[in-house]
């Protein structure tokens, strides 16, 4: 578990990176580098390193890019410990677990589901509408419908930890969120603030896909939808370009078509991060007052497998994986 290995902070030569290892046995810690080769695997957050190793099992046979990030994200979905991802996820505040995803594929096909109840890996669902329906977004009722039809089990996904969360929120009912909670004690996200895993990954053809799955905020008001289901928000990638995924507060991500932005700057010869950084600026540009308070990260990649992340707080971190090192942890520059 990334929450009980050492955290190392250097300073990356050349790139604009603080790097971190999170292996306590290693006794060198490589920087970042800026262009990594492929196959690669990025995702947001100390919990995307078990992921990325999961997504670095498909890319390093030589896999497709879109197997991967499905495969990857489907790690914090089964993880019961955590509560933002998928199973366990913290409910809303009526007491439903309800989950967004969404993936994208190099042709730029891509599938979603929102506010979907009782299954646990929306990441899959999303999948499968994009494969077999002639739709991106199923939400709701329709969602955990079509998921029966594809075989898959409804099954509780309030778990007895979350279920005490929610009943000890309730006797305040006050929503406040706490920036970087998450990272400060370790634990992926706690009952007032989430994270959300977004993935993107280049395999060995140099095809990018992404992934992005999410409870989304705890204790938001039922049928909720942040930005993590909805492409160019949550998540966007162009084969031409590259790709970019938010964590954070999503209502400020769709209100400026995030992750779009990101590969839209890049198209226009942005790096990854200068990329991240005017998507930032932009969220605290309209709303200076809101931004001081709140969380919004994006992490982007190119083509070339040069990555980079900007976050309106410190705090944020993202997942980098490639053939030199499987569990880097990079903290990524931020406005405040
Ligand atoms: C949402 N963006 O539902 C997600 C939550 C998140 O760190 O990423 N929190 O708005």
């Amino acid at each position: 578990m990334y929450n009980r290995r050492k955290f190392i902070k250097l300073s990356a030569a050349g790139a604009s990176l603080a790097v971190v290892s999170t292996d306590l046995l290693a006794k060198t810690v490589t920087a970042a580098p800026l262009a990594a080769g492929l196959p690669i695997v990025i995702s947001t957050w100390g919990f995307g390193i078990a992921a990325n190793q999961e997504a670095w099992k498909t890319l390093s046979k030589g896999g497709r890019a879109l197997d991967a990030v499905e495969a990857g994200v489907k790690i914090p979905e089964a993880d019961l410990t955590n509560h933002t991802v998928g199973r366990s996820g913290y409910p809303d505040r009526d007491g439903h677990v309800t989950l967004d995803a969404c993936i994208m594929d190099e042709k730029g096909n891509c599938g979603a589901v929102a506010a979907m109840e009782y299954i646990a890996h929306p990441i899959s669902i999303a999948r499968l509408v994009m494969e077999k329906t002639p739709h991106v977004f199923l939400v709701g009722e329709g969602a955990t419908q079509f998921a029966v039809e594809q075989g898959f089990k409804k099954e509780r996904l309030l778990l007895p930890s979350s279920e005490k969360a929610w009943k000890e929120w309730l006797k305040k009912a006050e929503y406040k969120p706490i920036i970087n909670i998450e990272d400060s004690k370790g634990i992926p996200g706690n009952q007032y603030n989430h994270d959300t895993i977004g993935m993107l990954a280049l395999d060995v053809k140099g095809n990018i896909s992404g992934a992005c799955t999410t409870s989304g905020m705890a204790f938001k008001m039922h049928g909720r939808v942040g930005d993590s289901p909805i492409i160019g928000a949550g998540l966007y990638v162009d084969n031409e370009v590259g790709g970019a995924t938010s964590t954070g507060v999503g209502e400020e991500v769709i209100r400026n078509v995030g992750s779009f932005l990101v590969v839209e700057l890049m198209r226009q010869g942005y790096t990854p991060e200068a990329a991240c950084k005017e998507a930032v600026q932009r969220i605290i540009k309209k709303k200076p007052d809101t931004a001081k308070e709140i969380q919004v990260g994006f992490l982007a990649i190119n083509k070339k497998g040069e990555y980079g992340a900007y976050a309106i707080q410190k705090g944020f971190s993202f997942a980098v994986c490639n053939k030199n090192k499987q569990d880097l942890l990079i903290k990524g520059k931020s406005f405040y």
